[in-house]
């Protein structure tokens, strides 16, 4: 058997990845003419790849990594539960230590009644819970007719059926034939791409209109839920105006509908308090965690759901489960991470220092020519590229062609920064020194003028109509 191993040429390890492995969200043709990046090590908030390069990494792993790398307790945590306990599963009336700790910790720290959780191993499959859950809920008490979900346009909520489904992606919809029935999309509250002439409040509060006026076309009666990110993430982090959320919830509360708030990218510190419900004032029913959770060191998510839901939920058998629902390790590494995000203060240290510095350096690039807006609420934020400010305008040429520029800039300059669209984003381990955020936002800085010269270069400043 060949030994694979970080000491083979980067050549060859890309040709074996090209042989064998099918990437996610990947076309498989680019990428084996071009060649997988080889991340080989990640130590603090920087990767290091199989030429030795190294890489700030603002996008925190994908969203996932906010204790940083390199953390051995979690890794002495995982190693500790496989010796005790590798596997048991938590179906036919037993459990274990790890996932009683875990849900005990969970319900401590989420916010209200949220006291009961219901693991799984993503957040794809914690969504797909979410579905049967609020239908089941409905259907025990006596509304089964009740089970349409209301979610939004260009919301990700994963990429199961179901959790595919809730998203609003429409790429990902052409695929394999979702959304699966009884899934409504409402408009997303993107002022500034979609907000015309609207002030940001007037446009906040016409899109949470829409779903009042879903719940009144739809009927109330048919109505279980709405799904919603607090903050888009993977849409392109994009902060409602601050109108939204108070309506969606006005609303969510006159009509007796269920609210579930997917943190999978907001919770855990992101947004500057535990979850994205706390410091935009949501009160859900039901929230989706993931990523954070474990900072990414083992998949893991999973539901935390009200009283009210779970004392209906568990007044039946509710036929659902994974085989690693609650699973021992996974657990442990959550356990540990969340001692460390506690005690370590790096939750409170984001309110009071690490987002706010992050946030004053990060505004500053809205001052950068190719830049329209600079958004950013705790350590989530991102940039809209544009060829004219003033009027928030897209770009004539394909969207798109200056985020991937920008992108990879970064790259070469040592920074990963995503690009969703036009849209440059950034999601970073919450350790950030500030001397890290320094090199960030100078890195950033640097590859807009880079992209900005190369727009120029090519003739793409060019404004749409
Ligand atoms: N909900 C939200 C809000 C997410 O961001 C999921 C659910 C699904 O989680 P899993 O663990 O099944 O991936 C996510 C995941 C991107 C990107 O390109 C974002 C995610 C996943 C992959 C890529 O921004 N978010």
């Amino acid at each position: 058997m060949t030994l694979i191993s970080n000491h083979l040429p980067t050549a060859e390890l890309q040709a074996l990845d090209a042989a064998h492995h099918m990437h996610p969200f990947t076309n498989g043709g680019e990428l084996e003419a071009k060649g997988a990046r080889v991340i080989t090590r990640a130590k603090g908030v920087t990767l290091t790849d199989s030429d030795g390069n190294d890489y700030l990494d603002a996008m925190a792993g994908l969203w996932c990594v906010n204790i940083g790398y390199g953390r051995d307790e979690l890794a002495e945590a995982a190693a500790r539960q496989m010796r005790e306990l590798p596997y048991y599963n938590t179906f036919f009336q037993t459990t274990h230590v790890p996932a009683i700790a875990l849900a005990q910790k969970l319900a401590e720290l989420a916010p209200g009644d949220l006291n009961h959780v219901f693991f799984a191993g993503s957040g794809s499959e914690a969504n797909d819970t979410n579905i049967r859950m609020v239908r089941t809920y409905w259907a025990q008490k006596g509304q089964p007719e009740k089970n349409i979900i209301i979610s939004r346009k260009n919301a990700y909520h994963g990429s199961s059926v179901g959790s595919g489904s809730l998203g609003g992606m429409t790429f990902m919809h052409e695929q394999g034939g979702l959304p699966i029935p009884n899934v409504h999309h409402i408009d997303q509250p993107h002022w500034w791409a979609e907000g015309g002439d609207t002030s940001p409040e007037e446009f906040g509060l016409e899109r949470a209109g829409q779903l009042e006026k879903a719940i009144k076309d739809l009927g109330v009666d048919r109505v279980a839920a709405f799904i919603a990110e607090p903050i888009q993430g993977a849409g392109g982090v994009i902060i409602p105006p601050e109108t939204y959320w108070p309506e969606i919830q006005r609303i969510c509360d006159k009509y007796g509908i269920l609210l579930i708030a997917d943190e999978v990218i907001c919770g855990f510190g992101r947004t500057g308090s535990w979850f994205g419900s706390n410091t935009l004032g949501i009160r859900p029913h039901i929230m989706t965690v993931a990523k954070g959770l474990s900072s990414g060191y083992a998949p893991i998510g999973g539901s935390i759901v009200c009283d009210e839901v779970a004392q209906v939920i568990n007044n039946c058998e509710f036929a659902h489960g994974y085989t690693y629902s609650g699973h021992p390790m996974t657990c442990a590494v959550a356990l540990e991470n969340l001692r460390i995000l506690q005690e370590e203060g790096i939750v409170d240290r984001v309110a009071s220092h690490t987002g706010p510095y992050l946030q004053e350096k990060w505004r500053g690039l809205a001052e950068h020519p190719l830049v329209g807006e600079a958004p950013i609420v705790g350590m989530m934020g991102s940039i809209a590229l544009t060829p004219d400010a003033a009027r928030r305008a897209k770009f004539a040429a394909d969207q798109g062609a200056a985020g991937l520029k920008c992108r990879e800039h970064c790259f070469r300059n040592g920074l990963v920064m995503r690009h969703v669209g036009d849209r440059m984003i950034i999601s970073p381990p919450l350790v950030m020194t500030d001397s890290e955020i320094d090199t960030l936002v100078d890195r950033a800085w640097t590859a807009l003028d880079l992209t900005l010269a190369q727009l120029k270069k090519e003739g793409l400043m060019e404004a749409a109509e």
